[in-house]
């Protein structure tokens, strides 16, 4: 049964007042997501985990659907995912599956231990922290550039609704092209992380203890998508079989594939 009070858990990580009010009538599970965003696979494979019920309104990132004020009245930083459960409204995709473990606790999705716990949430900010020099960065080199032309009217509707800084001075690299330089760089932080999952995952199944937890959620979409990036897996052998393993899974084939057949 879901907690009502979320100050119970103490949860307050990610949790906002949004400026659209519209959302605060939302009843149940509501994500705002898009197909292609490893972010959002984060969350639709712990919905699916915990096999909860949860409404969809999906936005097609590659027409920029969600560079509207509306979206951006519900998310500040204008990027996908976006939880809202019972009014109340999460964002970062680390924070909400945290919230989502600790709100609906059957199925826990955590480990049991102080230390394991502490190893998850490494693994899940580490993710989140790389995510705009690293992994979209390399993403963007290796499998958007020059396909995501922008018109003038939409980046200036872009640059008027963001607010974040370091999201505005990646769509102003973006649209300008990642040199090759940034490309290394960015693959050379990618590999640091494998390469120390490789470690773990020849000794271990998953990425923390003996168990599945969100550290391999947070993690398997980027494999997924760095994958249909032309980044080379041979390298790291047990964090292949791992993403082999987990491909198995009916949160990947509903919370992954069923929305973003490939990337
Ligand atoms: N730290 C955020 C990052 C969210 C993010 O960057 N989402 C991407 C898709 S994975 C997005 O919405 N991109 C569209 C844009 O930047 O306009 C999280 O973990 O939720």
């Amino acid at each position: 049964m879901p907690l009502t009070n979320i100050n119970d858990v103490g949860i307050d990580m990610g949790i906002i007042t949004p400026t659209n009010k519209a959302v605060l009538e939302h009843k149940g599970l509501h994500l705002y997501h898009a197909g292609i965003s490893n972010c959002s696979m984060r969350v639709r494979m712990t919905l699916e985990e915990k096999k909860l019920a949860w409404t969809s309104h999906h936005f097609d990132l590659t027409k920029k659907e969600h560079i509207t004020p509306e979206y951006f009245g519900i998310n500040p930083n204008g990027v996908v995912p976006t939880l809202v459960h019972d009014g109340v409204v999460i964002i970062e995709s680390d924070d909400i599956i945290d919230y989502l473990d600790k709100t609906f606790p059957e199925t826990p999705l955590h480990p049991k231990s102080a230390e394991d716990k502490e190893h998850m949430y490494w693994w899940m900010k580490s993710a989140v922290n790389i995510h705009v020099s690293a992994v979209k960065t390399y993403i963007y080199f290796h499998r958007m550039q020059g396909k995501m032309k922008q018109s003038e009217e939409l980046k200036q509707r872009y640059e008027a609704l963001q607010k974040n800084q370091q999201l505005v001075a990646f769509h102003e690299m973006s649209s300008r092209g990642f040199s090759t330089e940034e490309a290394a760089m960015a693959k050379e932080v990618l590999d640091s992380f494998f390469q120390q999952a490789d470690d773990i995952l020849q000794h271990r199944d998953w990425l923390v203890g003996n168990q599945f937890t969100l550290a391999d959620i947070t993690w398997v979409p980027l494999h997924f998508t760095l994958v249909g990036s032309n980044y080379d897996f041979s390298r790291f052998p047990a964090v292949q079989a791992w993403a082999e393993k987990l491909q198995q899974r009916e949160s990947f084939k509903k919370g992954v594939l069923q929305w973003c057949p490939v990337f």
